[in-house]
């Protein structure tokens, strides 16, 4: 077994510490700045400690798990911290998500707060906290990568904080970065690989948006004199349609496959380095390099960012074992794991020279854009609607969003209309994103040899 310790990765400091160090070295400095409002890293540092403090007041301590749903704004980065410092842990939902989700995260974390809104954040006069252990758990992230339903993914204090130190290090983050948080700070790519966390361990400055449309995110970028941020491709498309854009250093895009096409375009019509990044919330991190031909970063998802992440591929699946991957899931499922530990990551891979191409998936998950769709759990949602005898969710290419969905429904009855799926839907509170968007109706579905729905068939 390695040690990760002694090997430097896991340093024994908490997110809580990372925040304290940073407002030592740089008090002074813009940490975040949040449209009008703007915090020096003393000031973040004080906030962060009231509520804590708040927090500690309101019966909230260590391990305690609380869901954490807040857009972009300055008050999830401040919750956030106060959190870790306390040692309790955030379970962080997607701001797209409805009552369907976080019904399903409150089931499974069993938390004992919900924070769905800015008043929701306390503060208090500061007060002394034992705080977590460095081997604790400080967060949870939803996992977007395995079949079902969403599953809870624990990550310490020291794989979180190596995971950031090491993803600021690879992409040259220092006190000038400006990054742009245009994603989700409650995903893993926007919150540390760097993210809002690596920038702050760097002493750059965050700026939040809650919207990444150019006509949002590009006069900020102009008016913060924004270095870099990260995108998924979808967007990365609209941006490079919409054009215009100045200043910025470095586009790092992931979270489904980049077209070679749009790729290709970066650069020229942007005016940046692109940096592919392939990630996922369970660890494993892959970057192309900042001095990676030119080719190798429009055509590859990059490599693994730590000397010791340990990768292999199995029947064309990659499976990755190292410093800040997790080992088994929050409820223990373990099919996700091999038997000597590695995580099966459901990606289909290959090499190009010493990078990696995601070639396709195994898992039961449709990509659409970035959002992952766990196809189980809308089918058993749609298996409800008194028209749907049976249903099948399966993925159709799409030249702007990589895929769609399709529901194939075997009707009860009367078909039903796209409309009354939707509306099923929205009823019952489920993130749009999920929503199908397309319906075929069928009179049965194709079989495999054993049975089971042919979905390549469909
Ligand atoms: C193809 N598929 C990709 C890519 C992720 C950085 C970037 C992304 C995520 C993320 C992340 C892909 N090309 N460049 O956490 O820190 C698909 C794979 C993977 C799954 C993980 C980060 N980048 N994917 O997307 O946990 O299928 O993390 O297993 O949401 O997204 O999804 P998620």
């Amino acid at each position: 077994m390695t040690d990760y310790r002694a090997k430097g990765y896991w340093r024994d400091r908490t997110l809580g510490q990372l925040l304290t160090e940073s407002a030592r070295k740089w008090p002074e400095r813009t940490a975040l700045v949040d449209g009008d409002r703007r915090w020096t890293y003393a000031e973040l540092d004080k906030w962060a400690d009231l509520v804590a403090a708040g927090l500690h007041g309101n019966g909230i301590g260590k391990n305690d798990r609380v869901i954490v749903h807040l857009p972009n704004i300055a008050e999830f980065v401040a919750l956030s911290f106060g959190l870790f410092r306390v040692g309790a842990v955030p379970v962080y939902a997607l701001p797209q998500h409805r009552t369907t989700e976080i019904e399903h995260l409150t089931e499974v974390a069993q938390p004992s707060r919900y924070f769905g809104s800015v008043e929701d954040v306390p503060g208090a006069d500061p007060v002394a906290l034992e705080g977590p252990e460095p081997d604790d758990v400080a967060l949870m992230l939803l996992s977007g990568g395995t079949t079902g339903l969403p599953k809870l993914i624990p990550r310490t204090h020291n794989d979180y904080d190596y995971n950031l130190r090491a993803s600021a290090e690879l992409c040259g983050l220092d006190e000038n970065t400006v990054y742009l948080a245009a994603l989700p700070v409650a995903h893993n790519f926007a919150l540390a690989c760097p993210g809002v966390l690596g920038t702050f361990h760097a002493g750059g400055t965050v700026v939040l948006t809650t919207s990444a449309d150019p006509e949002t995110a590009f006069p900020l970028i102009e008016r913060e004199r924004v270095t870099m941020t990260a995108l998924v491709p979808p967007l990365a498309l609209v941006w490079l349609d919409h054009g215009g854009l100045t200043g910025l250093k470095l586009m790092q895009v992931g979270g489904s496959r980049l077209k070679e096409e749009a790729a290709r375009r970066i650069r020229p019509e942007l005016g940046c380095d692109l940096q592919q990044v392939y990630g996922m919330a369970e660890g494993l991190l892959n970057f192309t390099r900042l001095d990676d031909p030119e080719e190798d970063k429009v055509t590859t998802q990059g490599r693994p960012m730590s000397p010791d992440d340990e990768i292999r591929v199995v029947d064309g699946e990659l499976q990755v074992k190292g410093p800040y991957t997790i080992t088994t899931y929050f409820d223990g499922e373990h099919g996700s794991f091999t038997e000597d530990g590695f995580y099966r990551t459901g990606d289909l891979v290959k090499f190009v020279g010493d990078n990696l191409v995601v070639d396709g998936r195994k898992k039961d998950v449709i990509n659409r854009g970035g959002d992952k769709i766990p196809v189980e759990e809308v089918e058993n949602l749609l298996l409800g609607h008194p028209q749907v005898h049976d249903v099948a969710i399966v993925g159709v290419p799409d030249a702007y969003l990589g895929e769609r969905t399709c529901a194939v429904v075997i009707p009860h009855g009367t078909a039903p209309t796209r409309r009354d799926l939707v509306e099923h839907l929205q009823a019952l509170g489920v993130a749009d994103f999920k929503l199908p968007d397309r319906v075929r109706i069928v009179a049965e579905f194709p079989r495999t040899a054993v049975g089971k729905v042919d979905r390549k068939a469909l």
